[in-house]
């Protein structure tokens, strides 16, 4: 059952790969930029559930599968998406870069500790790492509610809104990532390893491809949003 579900990611990242390909190459309204960065997400998540799959991106740990490739997943692919909202919120992110790179350097703090929390084999180590990783994760969430929200007011409003929509699914979905790890094999084991699977299945497919589905089927908004100077770029050179 548990292999089941894993294959099952590899085939929902796979198809949700592909359409955000082909939506990207079909699109003449710009925001390219913005297909190239989610079907990176799912094809990264695709990869990694293959892996996990097929027991390469699995070690036992104390005689438990400690599937380690995950973090290797989100390691890549939570910057992604906070790039994604970055994008969507700044006028100019190129002026932002600064405020950029410390939101992804706290996120990928988080994973990093988030890994250390579910390798250590003592439970004052498991701890100690999911606290701090916590509370990494509350600093990230405070800061894309404060900061983000508030310059993505200055977009027009197809922008603020498919924003808002999107910070607020990121918030609410990314909370459940500590309390599954919690519950889950990791943590106080109260549910077991096949529970675990799916649900971190099933907030992989809403935090990836229902993101990415919001994002890039919302034409109007992609056209008037930060990618705008790739666009500008690229129309210069045609
Ligand atoms: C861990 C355990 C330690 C404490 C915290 C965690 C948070 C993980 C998060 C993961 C988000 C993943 C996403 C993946 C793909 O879409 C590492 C589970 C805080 C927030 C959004």
């Amino acid at each position: 059952m548990e292999t089941f579900l894993l294959w099952l990611g590899v085939i929902g990242f796979v198809l949700a790969t592909a359409y955000f390909i082909m939506l990207g190459v079909q699109t003449t309204q710009g925001g390219r930029i913005f297909h190239v960065i989610t079907a990176i997400i799912t094809g990264v998540a695709a990869f990694s559930y293959l892996m996990m799959a097929t027991g390469a991106g699995a070690t036992l740990i104390e005689g438990e599968l400690f599937y380690f490739f995950r973090y290797i997943d989100w390691v890549v692919t939570t910057p992604l998406l906070l790039l994604d909202l970055a994008l969507l919120a700044l006028v100019a992110p190129g002026r932002n870069v600064g405020f950029i790179v410390g939101l992804i350097g706290l996120d990928v703090f988080m994973i990093l500790t988030g890994l250390l929390a579910g390798s250590r084999s003592s439970g004052f180590g498991r701890g100690f790492w999911f606290i701090v990783s916590t509370v990494a994760m509350i600093a990230l969430l405070y800061l894309v509610v404060t900061r983000l929200f508030s310059e993505a007011a200055s977009q027009p409003e197809a922008v603020h809104q498919i924003f808002r929509t999107l910070a607020l699914l990121t918030v609410v979905l990314w909370s459940f990532y500590p309390i599954v790890w919690l519950i889950g094999t990791e943590g106080f084991g109260a549910v077991n390893s096949t529970v675990e699977v799916l649900l971190f299945l099933v907030l992989d497919f809403l935090a990836k491809i229902g993101f990415g589905f919001l994002l890039l089927t919302n034409r109007t908004a992609l056209g008037q949003a930060g990618g705008r100077g790739v666009q500008t770029r690229s129309r210069r050179v045609a």
